[in-house]
């Protein structure tokens, strides 16, 4: 068979970071290489933009669409087209907010919706599909309805990710040389594992695997790097340091294989003073960067959302990946209340921590399916899903939104600015990179967008638009 995957755009209202960043769709890569006896092509709708073109030309018997919580109307968009191409087109959807929320999904255009971890229930699904049988008792699926959504058995989790395939990157050969992330160009992601055992409560990712951490091995994982070429290697993971001994393990064979790469991945502070040798060892071997969520500069703030660390352990954590010589990728939220002093003494702190190389500011969003989000439901000043992308404000705030948008972008560009000057991207080595003029207008256009969002939430309130 035929078999389409598409990576939908975000959408317009979205400011998130699409400006910023472009990277590969892997969760497509990997479900791709999970059907090897058919015909897959990836159709990423980040750079390319005629779906019509691609159904007439490739004339798929399958389509599937992955779905981030931006991606909601585009994916639904996505899979409606197909199906008015071609009825007999089996539509698929997966991905992370439709897995916490496939009841945003019931629609007659989408055949079903492979719920999680997604890869043997596809892989099911397609040979049922190959073979002309039903699918309607395959373990995992969520399937449209006119009742409402019909939920097959619930697929216990898998102990560990290692019967996944390897993700074919090849289906992305023609995209590759587009990919950047931030100051990075050409860039790969790699998944090492998947979910998190934290309760913090305005994160989706615990809930995605039930507070489960579910991981490849480093032999499967190694593996994989050796097949990427690209230099910069992003750890699309929630917590890649979680099992610490899992990560010793595969730092030696990193140096076993004689792998030379950069690398970024995420990390929780506490993890890090903790493990103060293991993040040593793997900067030797390459780790420059860790996206981290500090939240806060005041351990009330911290503990309101349940993060269970602390402004010490923040701190100690910054000292240890500084004699390290790794950079941070520093998350604050910025809180309803907030006023412009609590942006200033965030953006002081920053400038007092040289390692701390780019201060990323997220407005608290309850995110569907997370507890915060069970708290505010009563609350919210929108539920248009492209705004959904933690640079909006979807609660009521103290400052009047125009204000509070005003002080989001400049400190955005203040961040960016200071980004640049502690990475010395001015050097040549980065100054002459294909992508950064893409990247320069891309900030621009955020710091701008960010300016006039507070007319995009008045305009996405229902009956006001
Ligand atoms: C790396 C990452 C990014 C990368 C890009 C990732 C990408 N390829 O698009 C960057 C940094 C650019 C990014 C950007 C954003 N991200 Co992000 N990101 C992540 C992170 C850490 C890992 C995602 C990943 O690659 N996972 C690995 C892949 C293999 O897993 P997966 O996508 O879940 O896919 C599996 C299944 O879901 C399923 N599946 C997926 N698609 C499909 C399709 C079909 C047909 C089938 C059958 C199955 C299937 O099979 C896959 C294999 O198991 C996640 C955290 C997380 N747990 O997901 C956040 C996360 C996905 N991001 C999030 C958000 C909000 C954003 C942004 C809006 C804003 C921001 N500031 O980060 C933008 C929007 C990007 C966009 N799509 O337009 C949220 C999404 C929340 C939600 N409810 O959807 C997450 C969950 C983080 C969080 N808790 O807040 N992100």
């Amino acid at each position: 068979m035929k078999v389409l995957l598409v990576n939908p755009p975000a959408g317009d209202l979205t400011i998130g970071l699409r400006h910023i960043a472009q990277v590969e769709p892997l969760a497509l890569e990997i479900i791709g290489a999970a059907a090897p006896d058919h015909q897959v092509e990836i159709f990423d709708m980040q750079i390319d933009s005629d779906l019509a073109d691609i159904l007439q030309h490739f004339q798929p018997d399958v389509v599937g669409a992955s779905a981030q919580i931006v991606q909601t109307y585009t994916a639904q968009h996505v899979l409606k087209m197909a199906k008015e191409f071609n009825p007999r087109i089996l539509t698929l959807l997966g991905g992370h907010h439709v897995t916490l929320n496939p009841q945003e999904f019931n629609m007659p255009f989408i055949d079903a919706i492979v719920l999680g971890e997604a890869v043997p229930a596809f892989q099911e699904v397609i040979e049922r599909r190959r073979q002309g049988r039903d699918f309607d008792d395959v373990a995992g699926l969520a399937i449209p309805g006119v009742d409402g959504l019909h939920f097959t058995p619930v697929r216990s989790f898998p102990a560990t990710l290692d019967h996944q395939p390897l993700p074919d990157r090849t289906l992305t050969a023609a995209y590759r040389s587009r990919y950047f992330y931030l100051f990075e160009s050409p860039v790969a992601s790699i998944q090492t594992s998947m979910g998190c055992t934290f309760p913090c409560s305005f994160c989706s990712c615990q809930k995605f695997t039930r507070r489960r951490f579910i991981a490849h091995s480093p032999e499967f994982i190694v593996e994989d790097l050796c097949r990427i070429k690209e230099d910069f290697v992003m750890f699309c993971d929630d917590h890649s340091f979680i099992d610490v001994q899992r990560m010793e393990r595969l730092h030696d064979l990193i140096v076993e294989r004689g792998i030379q790469k950069r690398y970024f991945a995420y990390t929780r502070t506490d993890c890090v003073v903790q493990n103060p040798a293991t993040f040593e060892k793997w900067a030797r071997i390459g780790l420059e960067m860790v996206m981290t969520g500090l939240e806060a500069i005041d351990d009330s703030n911290i503990g309101a959302v349940k993060k269970r660390t602390s402004v010490e352990i923040n701190e100690q954590a910054i000292e240890i990946l500084r004699k390290c010589g790794i950079g941070l990728s520093a998350g604050f939220l910025v809180m309803p209340d907030f006023t412009e002093d609590d942006f200033r003494r965030i953006d002081s702190y920053v400038a007092a921590r040289p390692n701390i190389v780019l201060m990323e500011l997220t407005p608290l969003t309850p995110l569907p399916g997370t507890d915060l989000y069970a708290e505010q439901k009563e609350n919210l000043l929108t539920d248009n899903r492209e705004v959904y992308d933690l640079a909006h404000f979807v609660v009521p705030t103290v400052l009047p939104l125009r204000d509070l948008y005003g002080l989001m972008s400049k400190y955005y560009l203040r961040a960016v600015w200071r980004a640049i000057m502690r990475l010395r991207l001015y050097r040549p080595r980065y100054a002459f990179k294909r992508h950064i003029p893409r990247l320069i207008a891309g900030t621009l256009q955020v710091a701008a967008m960010l300016r006039q969002a507070h007319e995009t939430i008045r305009t996405s309130i229902p009956g006001e638009q």
